[in-house]
């Protein structure tokens, strides 16, 4: 058994889900900061309320076409994808801000559908405004939140049937391509036979605009990046100085995935205290933030093989920048 980190600074009095979370977060952020050679950090921890913001900028961006390139193409699609799947349950993965999840929900009202709406999010401030917002603007549904990781608690889902599961925005690129397969498995476990599954795909590309998106002229995405740093400084303790580093992204071509990294600016020593761990960096060493990993069409469906679930339909803009595909469950 793990012994329940003594942190310094608790604003409120914790829920045994929270004590939970912040268990769970102490163990991956000791495992990920002691690999060497390249120590890393899980980039679920962006998302604290100024990292959920600053991710909302990001979509803003000039350089950063996912977000408005997927919301063109579910504009145009989401009606027909309803049609195909006929679900009477939306459920969505990582619901974030929340828009483009309307453009379902409107289409499943409009056939009178419409009966419960299931988000699973990280970002627990975030979950209830979604929660409430959709009940309010929804109330012929049944409206309700579940705060967890994509991977680890698909499970909370509960079993499918007459459901349309999206996970949006290319965060399926989060995942290394190894962990696809399990991935594929736990979420075919949630659905029923003939149940839907929308996954946003970013496409491999022009390795410069890729770079562009990702190395953004404001430095927001720099911002982003170090934002980690200022959350485990909040729930570990940890003292970081954010401006000890500097935001490194860069597209690996053979591997097909964009690499964030956060580098030593001097040598740095800090301490965890929450996590029983102290880091010591060189000058130029890094930490890995975040994989965002590529697909073509046919890297994505090679990994579906045995999973359970088959590419229905390859949904893309005209400049083949990102891709909605429509997965069946068998
Ligand atoms: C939210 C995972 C889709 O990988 O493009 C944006 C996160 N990181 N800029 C992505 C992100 C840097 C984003 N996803």
């Amino acid at each position: 058994m793990h012994q329940l980190p003594v942190v310094r600074r608790v604003d409120a009095v914790r829920t045994r889900r929270q004590e939970q979370a912040l268990a769970t977060m102490v163990a991956e952020v000791r495992a990920g900061l002691t690999r060497r050679p390249l120590p890393e950090l899980p980039c679920k921890y962006f998302y604290d309320e100024r990292g959920s913001q600053l991710f909302e900028e990001i979509t803003q961006l000039p350089e950063y076409y996912p977000t408005r390139t997927e919301t063109a193409i579910l504009a145009a699609h989401a009606a027909e994808i309803v049609d195909a799947v006929s679900p009477r349950e939306l459920a969505e993965l990582g619901s974030g801000a929340g828009r483009k999840i309307r453009f379902f929900l409107d289409a499943m009202r409009a056939r009178r559908r419409l009966e419960s709406v299931l988000l699973l999010e990280i970002n627990e401030a975030y979950l209830r405004e979604s929660v409430s917002r959709l009940q309010t603007d929804y109330p012929e549904a049944r409206v309700r939140g579940v705060t967890g990781d994509f991977v680890s608690d698909l499970g909370a889902l509960g079993p499918g049937g007459d459901r349309l599961l999206l996970f949006l925005a290319g965060t399926i690129g989060n995942l290394h391509p190894a962990e696809l397969g399990p991935f594929f498995h736990a979420a075919a476990a949630v659905l029923a036979p003939g149940d839907g599954f929308l996954v946003g795909v970013d496409l491999v590309k022009d390795p410069a605009r890729l770079h562009a998106a990702y190395n953004d002229a404001r430095g927001v995405t720099a911002e982003f990046n170090r934002n980690i740093l200022r959350v485990l400084n909040a729930r570990l303790g940890a003292g970081f100085d954010p401006s000890d580093f500097e935001h490194r992204a860069f597209y690996d071509a053979e591997r097909q995935w964009i690499e964030m990294r956060l580098r030593a600016l001097r040598r740095v020593s800090v301490r965890i205290p929450a996590a029983d761990v102290t880091l010591r960096l060189e000058e130029g060493d890094e930490i890995r933030t975040e994989l965002s990993c590529k697909y073509t069409r046919e890297s994505f469906a090679a990994r579906l093989r045995r999973s359970g679930l088959v590419l229905e339909r390859w949904l893309t803009d005209p400049e083949k920048l990102f891709a909605s595909a429509l997965l069946r469950r068998t």
